[in-house]
């Protein structure tokens, strides 16, 4: 649609096509007040030249009304783009209930792909056009940042934290992936290719791809390898909260603060546990960072989240 424009880049997910709305609305707009003061610029250059005959009397006095006027006027006019750049964002950043989600794991220099049936993929993800993906997305070392021009999603990735995004491809094809926070000597290659299939095309693509297990499936393997069901399970004569149903729920802590049971804090939970109590339960959860790679936290994650939830929790 925009293709004539040169140098415009591909259109390729609902994200993007918001986006362009927004970007074309801004271009034209201050093309139109770059074009009016110019040519007003010019006209008074030639009208009012030194060797012109054109009158210079009844000068005008500065007036405020119209002062104002133009003032109000140009600020109403760039704050509405703001309100609108501003929803833009907040519907960018807020992920709508996912038709799949993805794990994303970048390190120096790839980016380490898992699907919830366990399919894993390096510097690619393969994803079906027309579903809203959403990426829970973890470092393992240094910042990097997702980028996808052609879908215009951008999200750091930082140590410590699991963020979340998402998109919805509405064409198939094959898109670029790019890290766009410098990461260390090799940061130029870190890139990926993001390939949007039919949805038969993607169901066959998973099922080539020879897995025995689930995410979740692993995790509840990792649960039960690192002592997590010992005071978590069913049979368990520790008192810890059940984490069934615990995903997208809001949780009361010791401090009297409320989080929800999202990503971010399910990690903080197993990483960070003496930093918060869950209100009603003694402080006994170890701490097991330093235990875990980003890999098995989000395999533990997924397995949790298998457990029941709000699983439309955002972030
Ligand atoms: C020694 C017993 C024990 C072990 C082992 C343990 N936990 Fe916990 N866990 C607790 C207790 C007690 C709490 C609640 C108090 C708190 O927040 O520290 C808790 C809290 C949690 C919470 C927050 C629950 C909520 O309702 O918000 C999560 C998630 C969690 N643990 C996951 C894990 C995982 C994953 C493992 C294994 C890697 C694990 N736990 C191992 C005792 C344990
Ligand atoms: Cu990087």
């Amino acid at each position: 649609m925009y293709h004539w424009i040169p140098f415009w880049p591909d259109t390729a997910a609902v994200n993007a096509v918001v986006v362009n709305n927004l970007y074309i609305a801004e271009l034209a707009l201050s093309g139109l007040i770059m074009a009016t003061v110019v040519v007003m610029m010019l006209s008074f250059c030639i009208r009012y030249r030194s060797r012109s005959a054109a009158s210079r009397a009844n000068l005008v006095e500065k007036t405020w009304h119209f002062e104002i006027a133009w003032t109000s006027a140009t600020l109403g006019v760039f704050l509405i783009l703001f309100v609108w750049g501003a929803a833009i964002y907040l519907w960018l950043f807020k992920p709508p209930p996912a038709d799949e989600e993805v794990y994303v794991v970048g390190k120096q220099w790839m980016w380490k792909v898992e699907h919830p049936g366990g399919q894993r993929e390096i510097d690619a993800l393969h994803v079906p056009v027309d579903k809203t993906i959403r990426l829970v997305m973890a470092s393992e070392d240094v910042i990097h940042s997702f980028f996808v021009p052609a879908f215009r999603i951008k999200h750091d990735v930082v140590p410590g934290t699991l963020e979340t995004i998402w998109f919805k491809a509405n064409k198939t094809g094959v898109f670029k992936l790019e890290c766009t926070q410098y990461c260390g000597l090799q940061h130029a290659t870190m890139q990926g290719d993001i390939v949007v299939m039919t949805a038969p095309d993607y169901a066959r693509w998973l099922g080539e791809q020879g897995v025995d297990q689930s995410l979740a499936a692993q995790g509840a393997d990792l649960f039960r390898a690192h002592g997590c069901s010992g005071c978590h399970g069913e049979n368990s004569t520790v008192h810890a909260p059940s984490l069934a149903g615990l995903y997208g729920t809001l949780v009361h802590l010791e401090d009297g603060s409320v989080r929800i049971a999202d990503d971010a804090y399910l990690r903080d939970c197993i990483l960070n546990p003496r930093s918060f109590t869950v209100a009603g339960y003694p402080p006994v959860m170890p701490d097991f960072s330093g235990q875990l790679g980003e890999d098995e936290l989000l395999k533990l994650i997924a397995y949790i989240k298998s457990l029941g939830g709000k699983q439309e929790a955002g972030r």
